[in-house]
């Protein structure tokens, strides 16, 4: 076509590239799609009661619980494991009211009439002398709560501590659950399938539209005239 800017050879290197680029891509997307769905899966809903899991409490001479874990399920039937040391009694009072801290200072009283107003999910009384007891309570929902002693005088003393249902407490040193070693894997899988096939798609389409490989009456235009010897 006389006037014409662009060459054939040119728009079939293009088509060329884009059609190998759109491949590749193509399979990159259908690989990622494979690959993500057990790590981008979602949760599965959730029951009245999920499963069981077990906690144990041990409790010390030095007004302290010692926990085994400091988050359960939500839904979850928790078997308590309560383990005393001490030869003086103790109660294990797991507060019923989420993300709830009891002021340190509240009295004793104080700290009855909270849990009659808000009664307990557990509410064990430890004898004195070594000896292990069991309980069970189902996990409340989403939060923090608060476990305390009540025998007067062991809360004041610090006898307290933090569970969490579904999240950990804050402040605690459980190691934090980031991105898995399947993210950076598939991450990196299609970040290279998108390089080879930029690369690929570039190369194919520059050899196959190439014009030097093309014979002139391919190509639709005649070829440019070879250069002339100068004139003498
Ligand atoms: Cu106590």
């Amino acid at each position: 076509m006389p006037g014409a800017v662009v060459p054939p050879g040119e728009f079939r290197m293009v088509r060329r590239s884009l059609r190998a680029f759109l491949g590749i891509a193509v399979l990159a997307v259908v690989l990622m799609v494979a690959a993500g769905r057990p790590v981008f899966a979602a949760p599965a809903p959730a029951a009245t009661v999920q499963g069981s899991e077990s906690l144990g409490v041990t409790v010390g001479t030095a007004f302290a619980f010692t926990v085994s874990t400091n988050e359960v399920t939500p839904g979850d039937n928790v078997s308590v494991t309560l383990t005393q040391t001490d030869d003086v009694e103790h109660t294990f009072t797991l507060s019923s009211v989420a993300n709830y801290v009891i002021p340190s200072s509240d009295s004793t009283s104080q700290l009855d009439a909270f849990f009659a107003q808000h009664p307990p999910l557990v509410n064990f009384t430890i004898p004195a002398g070594q000896a292990t007891y069991t309980t069970t309570f189902i996990a409340p929902p989403l939060g923090v709560y608060e476990y305390v002693c009540l025998i007067p005088g062991h809360f004041q003393a610090g006898m307290s501590g933090l569970l969490g249902s579904g999240e950990q407490p804050a402040g605690s040193t459980a190691p934090a659950t980031g991105p898995g070693w399947q993210v950076f894997f598939i991450g990196g899988t299609i970040a290279s399938l998108v390089i080879i096939a930029l690369v690929l798609g570039f190369v194919v389409g520059r050899r196959r539209g190439s014009v030097h490989e093309m014979p002139p009456e391919r190509l639709g235009y005649p070829e440019p005239p070879a250069p002339q010897p100068p004139a003498k």
